[in-house]
């Protein structure tokens, strides 16, 4: 339990520092997007959403938060919001 919850901590700070980095190289073509996903309950449904949105063209980084409820998207610019959502939603989650 406890070996759990510290290899999910660690892949959290890894993933944060991950979007960092992608923030650091964010100009003028990169942006992020934080959506509200209700329906995450554990770490194998955020790996299912952050593999999903991986798969769209220019999606750079995800990191899923099930405890918050959050997903937060790196993505270019011209990557628009409805197409994000529309994935989480085709999996089976609820966008808020
Ligand atoms: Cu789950």
């Amino acid at each position: 339990m406890i070996v759990l919850f510290t290899m999910t901590k660690i892949r959290y700070i890894i993933n944060m520092q991950n979007n960092k980095f992608y923030n650091k190289r964010k100009g003028k073509n990169m942006k992020e997007t934080i959506i509200n996903v209700k329906g995450m309950v554990c770490n194998g449904c955020e790996n299912r959403v952050q593999n999903a949105l991986k798969t769209i063209e220019g999606v750079e980084n995800v990191v899923a938060d099930h405890t918050k409820g959050i997903v937060t998207v790196t993505s270019k610019s011209e990557v628009e919001e409805s197409v994000l959502k529309d994935k989480i939603n085709d999996i089976g989650f609820e966008v808020v």
